[in-house]
């Protein structure tokens, strides 16, 4: 991996149509829970590409929701151009990625949170690295969470390079672009961890994958709470995570 740049630069390079050559984008939102935030959120990213991508489409891969998510879909589908997707049970973040991957059409994913943490404008800070690499990640510059999650995070990632020897800053984002044969493959072997990202970067690192990590502004969420990281639930995703690297690198100890 190339090392990022350690300051998030002011200006976006460039906002336009992008070079056809690079290949079209599936735009994949996972969702759960997000009635408060989901129409902003899809309305901002459909105005800010449909028109500069030239081969685009966007693929909503909604579980298991409470709230009012799901009828909010189903009335933007009847105005937005989406490929919408539901299951009243919950699969879980990592599985609504792996259907979502398969329903993609296009040559590469742009997977990305669907709770506006990221602003849709700052894909045009990922997109030049398409030219060049395999895998983009949008580092958070700076995080704006909880402060026990900036921690963890910071943590985690420090645990990454000392036992996985792999030097990422920021390796759960959840804002990248990603190929879509590298995705298809790697994916469905993606076990160990609950961090979905996180061990698919790893997978497709000691695979000699083209990866960088690109720093983009991060949001704080303006509604609703993290779906996932239930203070509650923290001692046992740390520890489930701490069992899923140790496994992780036995199977791939040969490598390290
Ligand atoms: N489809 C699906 N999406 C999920 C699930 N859990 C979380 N998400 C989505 O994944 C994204 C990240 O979750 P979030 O709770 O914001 O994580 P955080 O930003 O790390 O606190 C959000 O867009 C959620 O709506 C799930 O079980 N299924
Ligand atoms: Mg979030």
């Amino acid at each position: 991996m190339t090392k990022p740049h350690s300051k998030l630069p002011q200006e976006i390079a460039h906002r336009g149509v992008v070079d056809p050559s690079l290949g079209g984008i599936s735009l994949v939102f996972p969702v759960h829970n997000e009635s408060f935030i989901i129409e902003q959120t899809l309305r901002n990213y459909i105005a800010e590409l449909e028109n500069r991508v030239p081969d685009f489409e966007v693929i909503v891969s909604e579980d298991g929701s409470i709230d009012d998510t799901k009828s909010v879909l189903e009335r933007l589908a009847r105005e937005l151009p989406i490929k919408l997707y539901m299951s009243d049970e919950r699969k879980g973040y990592q599985q609504a990625v792996i259907d979502a991957i398969a329903h993609a059409t296009k040559p590469w994913l742009f997977i990305v949170d669907s709770d506006y943490q990221f602003a849709a404008i700052d894909f045009w800070r990922l997109e030049p690295f398409r030219r060049d690499y395999d895998i983009v990640l949008g580092m958070k510059y700076h995080r704006k969470d909880p402060f026990y999650r900036v921690i963890l995070s910071k943590g985690y990632n420090f645990l990454l390079r000392v036992f996985l020897k792999v030097p990422y800053r920021d390796i759960d984002t959840g804002f990248r672009l990603i190929r879509h044969d590298i995705a298809s493959e790697i994916a469905p072997n993606v076990k160990h961890m609950s961090f979905f990202t996180a061990e698919f970067v790893i997978r497709a690192h000691y695979k000699g994958l083209k990866i960088i990590e690109v720093p983009v502004p991060h949001y704080a969420r303006k509604i609703g709470s993290t779906t996932i990281f239930y203070i509650s639930k923290l001692f046992m995703i740390c520890l489930h995570q701490f069992i899923g690297i140790l496994r992780l690198r036995k199977e791939l100890k040969s490598k390290i």
